[in-house]
């Protein structure tokens, strides 16, 4: 069997409101537009990576909350409705996404052997977060490829941010070395948010675009900086400064999925591309590719 790979990691966040705006029939609530520099961003990121062959998407998302170990969706299929908690009023989603379990187990199990707390979710009733169900849609609409889910084990909410990214870092290596020993070809993708201050009211018309922007001046800072490093191939120093960083900005990195995705592909010191950055009630959002498959080892 051939060894696997990672083709692709990607900065791929979730605001429900990116699929409200592009209203898809799986969406009940209807909207006019907005957020069109971050759909516009997806838009670039689906086309470059158009001609790109691989078998599954592999996702850690910050609203699966397992404060007991990391958990893997574990079952063929997951269908229902998906209401976000916070947003019903943009975000009311009927899914059907399939699964890649074998993928899953043998991530699972590498993470056991590793000695990392994990579990598969084999409950057919769960319902799936909205965070893992935005990035899946706006990553690729068609849902035509199994999936793996991986939980946010919210390390950083009982410890610290260094010891989530310990963790993390374990995981993202055995989640890359049980790719590599699966053979397949695979895109990695952390559904996070940057900077994750919120206003604290929505306007009338939540698309009015007049009303977004960045919440603070320091903000907008730290999420220049970031996206600096990881265009310039800087990525170490987005772990090192990685517990500043999620404390000032009040990062959505506190979930762990940023960290485990530069795990995965061996903390880059390659350019990422860029293909969009806007905000969403006031929160920092870039969509960023890290191309494997042009920095292939030999
Ligand atoms: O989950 C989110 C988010 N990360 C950022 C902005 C708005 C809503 O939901
Ligand atoms: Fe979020």
């Amino acid at each position: 069997m051939a060894q696997g790979e990672i083709v692709a990691g990607c900065l791929a966040p979730h605001p429900p409101h990116l699929v409200y705006a592009e209203n898809p029939e799986q969406n009940e609530p209807v909207a006019e537009g907005g957020w069109e520099q971050l759909r516009w961003g997806y838009e670039r990121l689906r086309e470059s990576l158009k001609g790109v062959e691989y078998d599954a998407i592999v996702i850690l998302s910050p609203h699966w909350q397992t404060y007991v170990g990391t958990h893997f969706l574990g079952l063929e299929n997951f269908q229902s409705l998906s209401v976000d908690p916070v947003f019903p009023n943009l975000f009311r989603y009927h899914y059907d996404m399939n699964v890649d379990v074998e993928l899953a187990k043998q991530i699972h199990d590498k993470a056991d052997e590793a000695g990392l707390p994990v579990r598969m979710m084999t409950n057919p009733d769960f319902r799936v977060d909205y965070g893992t169900i935005t990035t899946g849609h706006m990553f690729r609409p068609e849902w035509d490829k199994p999936l793996v889910v991986i939980s946010s084990n919210r390390s950083r909410a009982y410890y610290s941010v260094e010891v989530m990214q310990e963790m993390m870092i374990e995981l993202g290596r055995v989640t890359r070395e049980a790719i590599l020993e699966s053979g397949k070809k695979v895109v990695v993708l952390a559904s996070n948010s940057l900077s994750h201050r919120h206003f604290t009211t929505e306007s009338e018309i939540p698309e009015d675009m007049s009303k977004e922007h960045i919440t603070s001046h320091a903000m907008h800072l730290w999420d220049m900086r970031i996206i600096d490093y990881m265009k310039s191939g800087q990525c170490q120093r987005i772990i090192d400064e990685m517990p500043e960083f999620t404390e000032q900005a009040i990062a959505e990195t506190d979930g762990g999925a940023f960290t485990w995705l530069l795990s995965t592909l061996e903390i880059p010191d390659y350019p990422a591309i860029l293909h969009g950055y806007g905000t969403i009630i006031g929160t920092g959002n870039a969509i960023v590719e890290w191309p494997v498959y042009q920095h292939k080892e030999a």
